[in-house]
């Protein structure tokens, strides 16, 4: 089972395995409507999925970064920094620098990932919801990777951190059970949890209500409206958000220092489903004790437009932002998605070393309507005269690429 918030984990290859040898056949999940794509010039140092496991690292490249005290203004036209890091040329992702609070509740949040993956199996246990594909509580070993293996590399623990039971309505938590369904909080085993939760993810929400009003703006100034409505008034109306704080176990393949293991070690190629993500940057740990990461390649990679594999780079105390798909398809590719994984550190320093971060998964709500451009195939199933709610679309896209008897 995968996360409902990432239906294209579904499609990544067998190169997440690092025992597997890599497969870069394989595109990450991708709408087929494609914004046009600026070629790097031939002497480009960037690698393509073809030479990834060859010695020379990707190159690692900055966001694009925006202040908290200029996107709070709204007066401030920001559109050409928006353009910079979500337009058809850009990287795909950006981050916000300067939030008030933000680096403590990180701090504090991500701490506790490596203190809830811990708990004795029979507390985690206590927090699985098969109902829901496992996106509401404690999902471990559940996603199922292309290779048909579960992936193990990683726990998630999920919530809605605004709402904890977004409808009473019984047919619609049989409906859409990963998005009605009520959260489930350790209240006992790891009380710190929620409120911690809840903090982070209402302040991610509120920059990213901020982030997306700008994106509306550079939107309007080209020609192509979003037909049903801004990304700032989907995404304030909307009852669907969902958090995640991920643990990446740390690897006992780790003390390897050869060079054919995945840029994907950790976290393989996928595109976000919903509206917009925000990201926190990656806290590295053993014994949760925080270090710095022994292994300057390992962290979070995007595919570029024309196909190049990239490191990101953001400051610790800033919020990344990344485009999903929905919003690709809404705004009609002027703001666009991105392909992301996340690479193991490699080496003996590796050893024993663990990953802990938190995304918070922005999605219109699962009664929105959205209104696709007609001649567009969607993840090869059609929509009726173009239009389906939000929570319909994610059903069908799980269908297709999920075990249905989850
Ligand atoms: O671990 C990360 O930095 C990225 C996680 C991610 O892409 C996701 O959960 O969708
Ligand atoms: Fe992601």
């Amino acid at each position: 089972m995968a996360s409902l918030n990432h239906s294209a984990y579904l499609l990544r290859g067998s190169a997440d395995s690092p025992l597997l040898r890599p497969t870069y056949t394989k595109t990450p999940a991708r709408f087929f409507y494609h914004p046009p794509i600026q070629q790097l010039p031939r002497s480009s140092p960037l690698r393509s999925f073809s030479d990834m496991s060859s010695q020379t690292p990707a190159p690692a490249v900055s966001t694009v970064t925006i202040s908290y005290t200029e996107l709070k203004d709204p007066s401030a036209d920001i559109s050409e920094k928006i353009e910079l890091g979500f337009g058809p040329n850009g990287l795909g992702i950006l981050s916000i620098s300067d939030v008030p609070g933000y680096p403590s509740l990180r701090q504090h949040l991500l701490h506790l990932a490596p203190r809830l993956a811990s708990l004795p199996e029979e507390v985690k246990c206590e927090l699985e919801d098969p109902n829901s594909r496992y996106n509401i509580g404690w999902s471990h070993g559940k996603e199922k990777l292309e290779s048909g293996k579960p992936d193990l590399l990683k726990g998630s623990f999920y919530a809605n951190p605004i709402l904890d039971i977004p409808t009473t309505e019984i047919s619609l938590v049989k409906r859409y059970p990963s998005y009605c369904g009520p959260n489930m909080w350790p209240r006992h085993a790891l009380p710190e949890l929620e409120p911690a939760f809840k903090a982070l993810g209402k302040l991610i929400l509120d920059v990213g209500l901020l982030l997306a009003r700008h994106c509306d703006r550079y939107a309007s100034n080209g020609s192509k409206l979003h037909k049903d409505g801004s990304l700032q008034q989907i995404l304030l109306r909307s009852r669907c958000h969902k958090g995640r704080l991920l643990y990446y176990f740390p690897s006992l393949y780790c003390i390897s220092t050869e060079d054919d293991e995945t840029v994907s070690s950790w976290c393989g190629w996928h595109t976000d489903h919903g509206s917009l993500t925000g990201l926190t940057c990656g806290m590295f740990t053993r014994d949760a004790v925080e270090l710095p990461c022994p292994d300057s390649a390992a962290g979070l990679y995007v595919k570029t437009r024309s196909g190049q594999i990239v490191k990101v780079v953001y400051g610790e105390d800033e919020i990344a932002y990344q485009i999903g798909e929905t919003t690709e398809i809404l705004s009609r590719g002027q703001l666009c998605a991105t392909p992301h994984c996340v690479r193991a550190p490699k080496g003996e320093a590796a050893f024993g070393v663990e990953r802990s971060t938190f995304a918070l998964f922005m999605q219109p709500d699962w009664d929105e309507k959205l209104i696709f451009p007609e001649s567009m195939n969607i993840h090869e199933f059609s929509t009726p005269n173009g239009s389906i709610s939000f929570g319909d679309y994610t059903e069908k896209v799980l269908d297709k690429y999920y075990d249905l008897e989850a």
